[in-house]
């Protein structure tokens, strides 16, 4: 594919090295009954470093891709028996679970209106059997690239570049969404304001560089401390958390933890000491930036009671 032509520039080159390298990490399944086709298309997603897994019928497929997460593409068949690969692509079009998983139709028959109802369920692409190797590489890059690009996207918009918690955009759209879906299921979710202590004294004293590299290591044990929580950085030196509620006194102590473990850290080069203050809102609010709002004025008191504590 490289060297074949030799008009192909040094850039070309080292963009298709690149895309082999990355190709190396991605797990594509192969949905086909026919043993020689599968054989062969698997040979094919070799020849450009995929990790291939294998599936003869579509209810093995549907099987696997439940268990195994890191399958990030499938290339299926239509005539399959158990499940066809139309039927298929709707079960995993119709969970979220496989909203970004990328998928390619196939089939040897002549209807060519099977193209149509496999992109109308949902699949990426299709290819007619019997394919050109190129066109099938072509478009099984293409496809894995633009769900990259996606997912790049994706990130920019939802991921706070400094700290890589997410953004406030991120948690007034995804975080509503899971603070309506907690009131409707009668869970509880408590929402925690959290505001560094002096920071301003930070960056006057160290400089914005160091008071950059004190966020990105506070949001680091920030996520240790929180794993299984969205956590957000809400403003400058304000963060967000969302946080299910078991018990309110199992909160109350992880957040006390939490600010006693910060006070006795040290942050950055300059070896920093800093503190934190926070409001939690544990009374299920209608909406979620209601309970920001509450949570916030408990951070007020917080600051205004000598600050390094927590008001709920
Ligand atoms: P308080 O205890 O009342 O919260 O005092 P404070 O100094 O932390 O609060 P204040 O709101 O007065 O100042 C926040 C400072 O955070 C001011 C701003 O320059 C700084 N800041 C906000 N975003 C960033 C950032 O991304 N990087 C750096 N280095 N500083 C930031
Ligand atoms: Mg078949
Ligand atoms: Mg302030
Ligand atoms: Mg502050
Ligand atoms: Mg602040």
């Amino acid at each position: 594919y490289i060297t074949k032509d030799s008009r192909y520039s040094f850039n070309h080159v080292m963009k298709v090295l690149d895309r082999l390298e990355k190709n190396k990490r991605i797990k594509v399944l192969v949905a086909e009954d026919s043993s020689t086709s599968r054989l062969f298309i698997k040979i094919l997603l070799q020849q450009y470093q995929f990790q291939v897994v294998e599936a003869e019928d579509g209810q093995e497929a549907l099987a696997i891709l439940e268990q195994d997460s890191a399958i990030r593409m499938l290339i299926t068949d239509y005539n399959m028996p158990l499940i066809n690969g139309y039927d298929l692509v709707r079960m995993l079009r119709h969970n979220e679970r496989f909203k970004d998983l990328v998928i390619i139709g196939l089939s040897a028959e002549g209807d060519s209106s099977l193209s149509a109802k496999f992109i109308k369920s949902g699949a990426n692409d299709f290819l007619k059997k019997p394919f050109y190797h190129e066109e099938f590489h072509c478009r099984v890059n293409h496809n894995i690239e633009a769900q990259e690009m996606l997912q790049t996207i994706r990130d920019l918009a939802n991921i706070d570049p400094l700290t890589k918690l997410y953004n406030r955009r991120f948690l007034f759209t995804e975080g509503e969404s899971l603070y309506q879906k907690s009131i409707s299921s009668d869970r509880t979710l408590a929402v925690v304001m959290l505001d560094i202590d002096f920071f301003k004294r930070v960056n006057d004293t160290h400089g914005h560089l160091i008071g950059d590299a004190l966020l990105t290591d506070f949001s680091m044990h920030l996520k240790k401390s929180f794993p299984e929580e969205m956590i957000s950085r809400f403003g400058g030196e304000e963060f967000c958390i969302l946080i299910s509620v078991e018990s309110m006194s199992l909160i109350v102590e992880r957040l006390e933890r939490f600010l006693s473990d910060i006070k006795e850290m040290t942050f950055t080069e300059s070896e920093i000491c800093i503190t934190c203050s926070g409001g939690l809102c544990c009374e299920m609010q209608s909406t979620l930036s209601q309970a920001i709002e509450v949570a916030d004025e408990r951070l007020y008191i917080a600051k205004n009671t000598g600050r390094d504590r927590f008001v709920y």
